[in-house]
């Protein structure tokens, strides 16, 4: 042990390229083996391998994996196992993000606190799977949370209520309808079943009611996420335009539209949060 940490601090410090000798062929920064760069996977759930770092092998190290989408650094998963001998191979359980350019990278930190870094490559995974319709409104609710406190203190509480055009009306504090209050950072996750693109300007709708109130927005080639982010606290006064550039995703078919006014229940109000009425697609895939 004490040896192998000698050599890796010379290699380190010597040259950044090759091994300073001692286990013969790991490089001084870990390298990232598969998925090659510009690789486009024939799966979701691809695995991600890295030729170990000379003093950051197995026994020695921990290595974090981080996907992000290329364009944007925004982030996608991350992940940290023991370092495997020689490579170090993960899988992530669900599903990556279609639809985008992605990044990998990898950062290994061994059992001196020392930490090295990989560069980064891009791979794609397979289109999104968007359905064949025109109506650009929500479809259907996929996710669902609000805080508890703020659910039992709220009158509208119906996630359904995003589904459809905006019919949102009535008057306060009791006789509203049409939409659904999220409370303290709570969210709703709808299926498009169409596809929004990244087109000219704005290329999702979030409608919402009552007051200008903070809207976060993240999109997803799948019902379960990952989610990445579109854009945080965007007030919205009614109605709120989002740019999929933002996130530097191409195309997304399911949205999480949470509460960005992140008022502590129980407020004052029954509509406490944001209240959305209707999401809408105004750049449509072919
Ligand atoms: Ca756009
Ligand atoms: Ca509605």
């Amino acid at each position: 042990m004490a040896l192998a940490i000698t050599v890796s601090l010379a290699g380190c410090g010597d040259d950044g390229g090759s091994n300073g000798g001692g286990t013969g062929t790991l490089p001084a920064t870990p390298a990232l083996l598969e998925p090659a760069a510009g690789a486009v996977m024939d799966t979701d759930t691809p695995f991600f391998t890295v030729r170990n770092a000379l003093g950051f092998d197995g026994g020695e190290a921990e290595y974090t994996f981080w996907i992000t989408v290329a364009s944007t650094d925004r982030a996608v998963e991350q992940v940290t196992v023991p370092a495997g001998r020689s490579t170090t191979t993960i899988q992530f359980p669900g599903p990556l993000l279609r639809g985008a350019t992605l990044a990998w990278s990898v950062t290994a930190v061994n059992t001196l606190g020392e930490k090295v870094a990989s560069g980064s490559t891009t791979f794609r995974l397979p289109p999104v799977e968007c359905g064949l319709t025109e109506d650009p409104y929500a479809k259907s609710v996929v996710g669902f949370w609000v805080p508890a406190v703020c659910f039992a203190n709220n009158l509208y509480n119906d996630p359904e209520e995003v589904l459809g055009p905006p019919d949102a009306g009535g008057s306060p504090p009791d006789q509203f309808f049409g939409f659904v209050s999220l409370g303290n950072g709570g969210f709703v996750d709808v299926d498009m079943v169409a596809c929004a693109v990244d087109g000219e300007g704005h290329d999702v709708r979030v409608y919402q009611e009552v007051s200008g109130e903070p809207v976060t927005l993240f999109a997803s080639s799948s019902p379960n996420g990952p989610w990445v982010l579109v854009e945080y606290r965007n007030t919205c006064r009614g109605r709120c335009g989002f740019d999929l550039a933002d996130a530097g995703i191409e195309e997304a078919r399911y949205f999480r539209v949470q509460d960005g006014e992140l008022f502590p229940c129980p407020g004052d109000t029954v509509t406490e949060g944001a209240d959305i009425d209707a999401v809408q697609i105004l750049n449509p895939s072919e």
